[in-house]
């Protein structure tokens, strides 16, 4: 697939450097897209993926669902990492072996060996589904990077800087591209624009996005 590589920004090695600390892979999952993508199925059986509601009292358009030690949510009484899922209490899925091996892979290729994840964050967009500029800053040591796994439809990504006021960049995500975010970028601002529709061959109608991460 040729537009996998058509950005206009300089490639070196197969790694794009977005910024200092992020470094994108580009189609660095395709060689487990299946494996990931029956993790996901499996894990979604039984922690469905559902709409949260933020802090504000807005339900969330990315509906999401975790597995791993810990999942990242959200309700009326805040952002928090939880062992479980607020839906049964039971804990998360346990985070498949496929899935761990290649966050640690892709940290170690940028840069950050010994990543050991122990939250993996599963986003799924619908057109019209968006997630705003925000900062990650609900994992306890930010000097541990963490690991997004575009699955699905493409997607528009913005990337600022360590301010909200900062200027914006945009870069396409597409299926199977992995991005790094440490160092001086782990802070920066960042959302995805609103999904456009069309239609996946693996995933139909949805972009699924990973993020695996060290909370605790
Ligand atoms: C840059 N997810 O779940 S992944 C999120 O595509 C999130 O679903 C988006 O932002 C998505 O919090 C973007 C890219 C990403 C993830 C984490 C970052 C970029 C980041 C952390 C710091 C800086
Ligand atoms: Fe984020």
């Amino acid at each position: 697939m040729a537009d996998l590589f058509d950005d206009a920004e300089p490639v070196q090695g197969g790694a794009l450097h977005l910024a200092e600390g992020a470094i994108l892979l580009r189609g660095r999952a395709l060689a487990v897209q299946h494996a990931l993508l029956e993790g996901v199925a499996r894990i979604a059986q039984a922690a469905p993926f559902r709409n949260m509601v933020t802090p504000g009292g807005h339900a969330m358009s990315v509906a999401m669902t975790n597995c791993g030690a810990a999942g990242w949510v959200t309700d009326r009484r805040g952002y928090r990492y939880a062992a479980t899922d607020p839906l049964d209490g039971r804990n998360w899925p346990a985070m498949p072996a496929a899935f761990a091996a290649l966050a640690r892979a892709a940290a170690a290729e940028a840069g950050y060996p010994g990543f050991v994840p122990d939250a993996c964050l599963i986003n799924r967009y619908a057109p019209g589904a968006r997630m705003s500029l925000h900062q990650d800053r609900d994992e306890r040591d930010m000097t541990r990077p963490i690991v997004s796994v575009s699955l699905g439809l493409p997607a528009m990504f913005q990337f600022g800087g360590p301010r909200r006021s900062d200027p914006v960049a945009r870069h396409p995500l597409r299926h199977g591209d992995v991005v790094v975010w440490g160092g001086p970028s782990r802070l920066n601002y960042h959302g995805i624009l609103a999904l456009k529709p069309g239609e996946h061959p693996l995933t139909g109608a949805v972009r699924l996005n990973l993020t695996f991460r060290a909370a605790r």
